[in-house]
């Protein structure tokens, strides 16, 4: 069993391989961004310190916000959500709540109010059903601020959403007609 800070660790390098640069342990991913767990197991051993099925089954089961998946025969493994990489993860439109929010820093907001929302380095524009949880991600960057999309209204004029195997709400862009600024 590895130990809480083990599985961090690790989780994080299965995050750069699956969702960034899966090349760096001269790896390929299909086009839905799996991974073959066998291959993936030999070549990350080869990399670094030796990877183990139960170390994956740990962190799929044990990741603090689920960011993997086993394939249903679980010879393959995924990244629920998060690339930078070209890949389709074949999620369907799904009708997002009539609000999502997103946790940004102060100092995007200038900039967020002349071009909308977008995904730069990722697929999507990554959103949240609740405040919590946008304020955890909007933390990261620095001086917090929760914006409010008015999805419901954005997927009625015909903006697709999907929703992530983790529960993380996905679009391409968002206009800055459908943010709410707070104050
Ligand atoms: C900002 C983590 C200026 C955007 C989290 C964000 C999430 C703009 C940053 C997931 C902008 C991109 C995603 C514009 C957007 N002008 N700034 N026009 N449009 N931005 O990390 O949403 O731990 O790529 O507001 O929990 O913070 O990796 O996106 O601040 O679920 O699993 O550009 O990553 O999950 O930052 O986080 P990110 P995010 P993991």
């Amino acid at each position: 069993m590895l130990n809480q800070q083990q599985i961090k660790r690790k989780s994080k390098f299965l995050s750069l391989i699956l969702r960034h640069k899966p090349e760096k342990i001269g790896l390929k991913l299909d086009t839905q961004g799996w991974a073959d767990i066998s291959e993936l197991l030999s070549k990350l051993s080869e990399n670094g310190p030796a990877w183990t099925m139960e170390d994956l089954e740990q962190i799929v089961r044990e990741d603090n916000k689920q960011r993997y998946a086993f394939s249903q025969d679980r010879t393959k493994i995924r990244a629920n959500q998060g690339h930078s990489i070209q890949i389709e993860l074949g999620y369907t439109p799904q009708s997002p709540p009539e609000f999502l929010y997103h946790g940004t820093a102060t100092r995007f907001i200038e900039s967020i109010q002349k071009t909308g929302l977008e995904k730069r380095n990722r697929h999507h524009v990554h959103l949240s059903t609740n405040l919590e949880t946008a304020s955890q991600v909007g933390n990261r960057h620095g001086k917090l601020v929760v914006l409010t999309i008015r999805a419901s209204e954005m997927q009625e004029n015909g903006y697709d959403f999907f929703v992530s195997d983790n529960g993380v709400w996905l679009t391409d862009h968002i206009p800055v007609a459908y943010i709410d600024f707070p104050g």
